[in-house]
């Protein structure tokens, strides 16, 4: 393609419209950035080499005032905004940003799809391909833009991608060699308006693949289940409820590799060696070490990676036992569903610290679940009275308050006894006292490591 002077417009400011901005600019093109948001509400587009003609801001601008040979969507954008239907009507081509960033990528891309799970998947992934010792991209909806970050690569390098379905349905002719689909539940349905609409997006992680590629599916998820055998790429399918004859499921509380053809099962390790608790882990498990194998790793090697993985940060992430007390930071658990599924990957009884701002959900049914799991619940921040009422509605015994974020986890710490957990996760937000999750999370870690006098 000849990129020079070519008349390119990116919408949205964010992450990727400015990746796709410096990209677009490094090949030549003649770039237009526009955004609803006005220059003052936005960061790092001052560093943009745009001049005012260029950037278009605060509003939508006409199509026939840029007149665009191509535009680039920002995954938050929604296709249904005006520019882009007339842009479509008049046959300009709408590239998502992950189309651009590796239209010209050589390297080998592995990419995460699906409902819940893609951001553990994504980044185990990860960890598994730097093991092979080539060149290793993480990148895509896990928060850094892709574009940008595989510039330089070539053939015998690794791209892991989490692809969301914004992404996906502007895709083009990217092709994701290895692509895993993990589960398909109602999400993001005010943007694409129908289940159906939202298993087609995302169903586009296989659209290039050829006979060679894979495609990694989960057994246990019907959907997911259905669209095997209408796929052109070899499949490969997990499951931790079910044993498959061919693919990857358990065995014996092993997590075992089984071919049918070849006569052959090869334990890959058990469940009990890894770090990563609870049943939608299994399935994040399964579906990376099977992409971790196509990559060319042994089992051996994928063994040793899946047993030092200790999570994402924030994510149900294992701060450490200390005086028998297993300390769990689940910061990240921003909604009720988030913290049901943390509460639920744990066996031991819990202490729970939970509260912040609330999204505007009802905090009942979270309660249910607190109920049966939960020893004592730590109730902190804007939502306290809110969780306090529905916990008391549902039947919780034991509620304790606190005044801080301080104070919450000392109370925590003085309620667990040893062979207990003790575990953060809000199902709120942390913005009625953190700039973000993340600053949330890191107290709490630091909080802890203080109480028992372990260096920071
Ligand atoms: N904007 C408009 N008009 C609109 C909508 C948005 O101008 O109609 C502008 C906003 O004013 C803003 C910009 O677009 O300035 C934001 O673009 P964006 O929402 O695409 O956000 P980015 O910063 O580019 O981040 C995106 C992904 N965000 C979304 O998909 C909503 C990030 O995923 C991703 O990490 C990043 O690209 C890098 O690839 C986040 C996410 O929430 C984590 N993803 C969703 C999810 O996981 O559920 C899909």
């Amino acid at each position: 393609m000849n990129w020079l002077k070519k008349r390119v417009l990116v919408i949205g400011a964010g992450l990727s419209g400015q990746a796709a901005v410096r990209k677009l600019q490094r090949l030549g093109a003649e770039v237009f950035l526009t955004d609803g948001k006005a220059l003052e509400q936005l960061t790092g587009v001052e560093e943009l080499e745009l001049d005012r003609a260029h950037l278009l801001l605060g509003s939508v601008p006409e199509l026939r005032a840029v007149t665009p040979e191509l535009i680039v969507l920002s995954p938050g954008v929604s296709p249904k905004l005006s520019l882009v239907q007339e842009g479509i009507s008049q046959g300009v081509s709408v590239w998502s940003e992950v189309e651009l960033a590796m239209y010209d990528c050589p390297a080998l891309c592995a990419g995460v799809t699906g409902t819940n799970g893609k951001t553990t998947t994504t980044t185990l992934l990860g960890e598994l391909a730097k093991r092979t010792g080539l060149p290793t991209v993480v990148a895509g909806n896990i928060g850094v833009a892709l574009s940008g970050q595989v510039d330089g690569m070539e053939e015998n390098s690794i791209v892991v991608a989490e692809l969301s379905s914004f992404q996906l349905e502007f895709i083009d002719k990217l092709r994701v060699h290895v692509a895993i689909l993990l589960n398909l539940t109602p999400d993001h349905l005010d943007r694409h308006g129908s289940l159906e609409a939202y298993l087609a997006a995302k169903t586009r992680i296989f659209k290039n693949q050829t006979a060679t590629d894979l495609a990694i599916l989960n057994w246990d998820d019907p959907l997911v289940r259905d669209l095997g055998p209408k796929l052109r790429s070899r499949v490969l399918y997990f499951s931790p409820t079910s044993f498959l004859q061919d693919g990857i499921s358990l065995w014996h509380d092993q997590i075992v590799y089984t071919e049918k053809e070849k006569r052959t099962m090869i334990p890959i390790i058990s469940p009990q060696e890894l770090q990563l608790r609870g049943a939608h882990n299994l399935e994040n498990v399964m579906a990376a070490a099977a992409a971790a194998k196509a990559l060319g790793l042994s089992w051996t090697e994928i063994a040793e990676g899946l047993r030092q993985f200790k999570g994402v940060e924030h994510r149900e992430e294992i701060v450490g036992t200390f005086e028998e007390i297993l300390f769990v930071n689940d910061s990240k658990g921003t909604n009720t569903d988030a913290a049901t599924k943390a509460l639920l990957a744990f066996e031991e009884p819990l202490v729970l610290i939970a509260g912040g701002k609330n999204k505007g959900l009802d905090f009942h049914d979270f309660m249910k679940v607190v109920r049966v799991k939960v020893k004592s619940l730590v109730l902190l921040g804007l939502a306290a009275d809110e969780m306090e009422q529905a916990a008391r509605d549902e039947g919780v015994q034991r509620i304790i308050r606190a005044s801080t974020f301080e104070d919450g986890v000392e109370k925590a710490i003085a309620e667990a006894l040893p062979g207990d957990v003790v575990m953060l996760s809000p199902a709120c937000t942390s913005w009625d006292m953190f700039k973000s999750y993340e600053e949330r999370g890191e107290l709490f870690k630091e909080l802890v490591r203080r109480h028992y006098r372990e260096p920071i």
